[in-house]
């Protein structure tokens, strides 16, 4: 099946090219499901979001035909196994603007990414009260880490706080950043607010003061045109699952210079050269970061995602998810009742929200029965719940199948929690 891709050539005009979204849609075999007799309505792709066929093929793929472990094999299986997990690791390099494929370790996500930066790169460099610096709207997977490192090692944690629509401004950043702080962790795009922070201007702060910088990209790569380089990060971490790709595999970028330095986190087999009870010395990056038999078929997949989102084109991506947040922006301010939690100009299609007198999880039950799903509760980011005094939200995600009628869709299930509920 051929994939959808954007229509127009962006090389001959100034105009951006446009997603078809029924060729998307028509890619998405599971948003033919009706959930309680209703079409599916799915705005939940910040959590999670789905497969297209050619993702789904990669993967079944490998299975029928190349299955076999990786790296150590002579027999065809596992060369063929070996070279198509490893082009992947290539067209991650590419997608994301690396330097060399060897900056990029597999591993199962966001979360076990920022994990080995914390207890790799944080315990041998970082020293009692030195200071990490993070921000108000961070995920658990870019607090929790951190916590557990000061833990062993006695650094401090500082948080930047964000503003009431949700903003990281930079000059709290800059007032944030010290003379001790040695590692900034932040988020690129969040997932409870949508905001997309100026990772740019972070990243020049803090190298400018000697620091080194994390980025927890789960919520951007599938969105817009990200570029390590560019963004002059040292970390970059992300996930499969979010990005049309399988889930337990992800990413950790990090600069082939630090990644040297660093140890191992986990040991195992294939992150070895040799073993002797008397002494191990560890392989090549990035498979020193690699112990154990990797996600093969992840992998592959995670490969195949990236050449979809690149056939459909980053730019037109954008675009589209933009005029999904515009009126998904206008429709949910406009709803009587209705409050959005996370306001900041620069922000994702991502739309968190309370509603007078309902809770967000019985909004999330109605709507389940009108086909429709969004994500409730405190989205792994209570301290986000803190800040705006609420204990949960509501919230819509929108990836590049979604369309302005499923937004209507939405108004009207809102219509129906506010009959139920008056
Ligand atoms: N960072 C951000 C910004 C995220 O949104 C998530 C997952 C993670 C890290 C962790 O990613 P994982 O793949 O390692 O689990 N966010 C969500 C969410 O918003 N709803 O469910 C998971």
């Amino acid at each position: 099946m051929e994939p959808a891709r954007a229509s127009g050539d962006s090389r001959k005009t100034a105009e951006p090219a446009r997603l078809d979204v029924a060729r998307v849609r028509a890619d998405f075999p599971i948003l033919e499901r009706q959930i309680h007799g209703k079409p599916l309505v799915y705005l939940d792709s910040a959590a999670s979001t789905q497969r297209p066929v050619p993702v789904i093929e990669a993967v079944s793929r490998f299975y029928e035909e190349h299955n076999a472990n990786i790296h150590r094999g002579v027999h065809t299986l596992s060369q063929e196994a070996t070279r198509d997990f490893e082009a992947a690791r290539d067209s991650v390099r590419d997608f994301i603007g690396a330097a060399e494929s060897r900056e990029i370790v597999f591993c199962r996500g966001t979360t076990e990414a920022i994990n080995l930066v914390a207890q790799s790169f944080g315990r041998s460099r970082l020293r009692p009260g030195d200071e990490i610096l993070i921000s108000g709207m961070e995920h658990h997977s870019n607090i929790v880490p951190w916590q557990l490192l000061c833990e062993q090692v006695g650094t401090e944690l500082r948080v930047v706080p964000i503003t009431d629509d949700g903003e990281l401004r930079i000059e709290d950043v800059e007032r944030c950043v010290g003379p001790k702080t040695r590692l900034v962790a932040v988020v690129h795009t969040s997932n409870a607010l949508g905001t997309i922070n100026p990772v740019k201007e972070i990243v020049e702060i803090a190298h400018r003061r000697g620091a080194v910088v994390v980025v927890d990209g789960a919520q951007a790569v599938a969105h817009e045109a990200v570029d390590v380089a560019d963004l002059g990060c040292d970390f970059f971490a992300f996930s499969g699952h979010k990005m049309y790709g399988p889930t337990g595999i992800g990413v950790l970028y990090g600069r082939a210079e630090l990644l040297e330095e660093m140890p191992p986190w986990q040991g195992g087999g294939e992150m070895i050269r040799s073993v002797t009870f008397e002494k191990t010395t560890f392989n090549d990056l990035p498979f020193k970061f690699e112990a154990g038999t990797p996600n093969v078929a992840g992998g592959i997949g995670l490969g195949a995602a990236i050449d979809y989102l690149e056939a459909l084109g980053c730019d037109a991506v954008a675009a589209h998810e933009r005029e999904l947040l515009d009126k998904a922006t206008r429709t949910l301010a406009a709803f009587p009742g209705v409050r959005l939690i996370g306001t900041a100009p620069h922000k994702a299609a991502v739309c968190s929200f309370v509603m007078d007198g309902v809770h967000a999880h019985d909004i999330g039950t109605v709507l389940d029965t009108e086909g429709i799903a969004i994500r409730t509760g405190h989205h792994c980011a209570q301290p986000v719940m803190q800040r705006f005094g609420v204990p949960a939200t509501a919230r819509a995600s929108f990836g590049v199948y979604n369309t302005a009628r499923e937004i209507d869709a939405l108004a009207a299930g809102l219509d129906k929690v506010r009959e139920l509920f008056r």
